[in-house]
């Protein structure tokens, strides 16, 4: 991976290589921790952070979801990033913050072991390249369901959760396809590995509810306000399985992917096994937003100081 500088650790910035944790922190054995993908443009207005507050306010729904107290405030952390960012001196990156369970006992009773909290900034390459936003990919459906409500947490970005992403990227993987689609524990269409899923068809755009499982995309919300500023308002609703194959586009959201067509699905084409027409016209509007080329969308943007703060 792409190293920076430094890293923000528990209120201090440290040296990249120094952020290390110790063998028993409790995270490492039980996946107690919750994080977040959020990522920071090189925008019209400089340097800025892509609906930064939704996204620390998501870190914090997660951990209540776990029992966690943050040892720092929604406003520290937000401030800590706009910092961090500066002080590497990146004009875009990806951003990860985590607070996870750290070391102190063992033992799956985690309410006596401290939160700690990091934030690591880096440069990161869209997740599924710039060819497979531009040409979309190729999916498959997965044998694996996504986590249900009644095991786990489906809105929390909790990473023992994710070992459920990493079965199903690995058996797509595997099977020569780019990306995983999951369905929920009903068997609805629910998302990709680490993406919202849109459907289009007969001109309908559609995305699964909160009741399918889903993250409660940041992305997903974006595409959802700027099709409906375009005059085309999303259905939420669930989606049957067998509908993936009569639609006419397919594409996919999330922080680390952007938007990515998806052309073929299961072998079949989607559509015309092009990017679809309308996904195109809306990714033109949602990277306009990111980049700040659409004043429309400026308030999404959290610009870095120029400068970081004094130390
Ligand atoms: N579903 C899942 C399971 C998910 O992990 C993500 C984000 C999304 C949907 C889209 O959410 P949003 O980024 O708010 O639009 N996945 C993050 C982590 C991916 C990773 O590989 O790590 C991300 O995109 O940053």
């Amino acid at each position: 991976m792409e190293q920076s500088e430094f890293i923000w650790m528990n209120g201090e910035v440290v040296p990249w290589e120094d952020a290390q944790v110790h063998v028993l922190t409790h995270a490492l054995h039980y996946g107690t921790s919750v994080f977040e993908g959020v990522r920071c443009y090189d925008t019209e207005i400089g340097p800025a952070i892509f609906r930064h507050q939704d996204h620390v306010d998501r870190l914090f729904r997660s951990a209540q979801a776990y029992f966690m107290e943050l040892p720092f405030t929604a406003e520290e952390i937000r401030a800590a990033t706009l910092d961090l960012i500066a002080r590497n001196k990146l004009s875009s990156c990806y951003i990860r913050p985590i607070a996870y369970r750290g070391y102190g006992s063992m033992g799956l009773f985690p309410l006596a072991v401290d939160v700690d909290v990091t934030i690591a900034v880096w440069e990161w390459g869209l997740y599924l390249g710039e060819d497979g936003k531009r040409d979309g990919i190729r999916a498959k459906i997965s044998s694996w369901r996504r986590i249900s409500p009644e095991t786990l947490i489906p809105y929390a970005k909790a990473g023992g959760q994710y070992l459920n992403s990493i079965l199903a990227k690995v058996e797509a993987h595997n099977a020569g396809y780019d990306e995983a689609i999951l369905l929920d524990h009903v068997g609805n269409v629910c998302e990709g590995t680490g993406e919202n899923i849109f459907v289009v068809r007969d001109g309908v755009i559609s995305t699964p509810p909160m009741t399918s499982s889903i993250l409660e995309g940041i992305s997903r919300d974006s595409i959802i306000k700027i099709a409906a500023d375009m005059g085309h308002e999303v259905v939420i609703r669930e989606i049957a399985a067998d509908e993936l194959p009569i639609a006419d586009e397919i594409f996919l959201t999330g922080t680390a992917a952007e938007m990515v067509p998806v052309r073929e699905l299961d072998d079949r084409p989607v559509g015309s096994g092009k990017p679809g027409e309308l996904t195109k016209a809306l990714l033109a509007v949602y990277e306009d937003a990111l980049y700040g080329r659409d004043e429309r969308y400026r308030d999404w943007l959290d610009p870095v100081p120029a400068s970081p703060a004094p130390s």
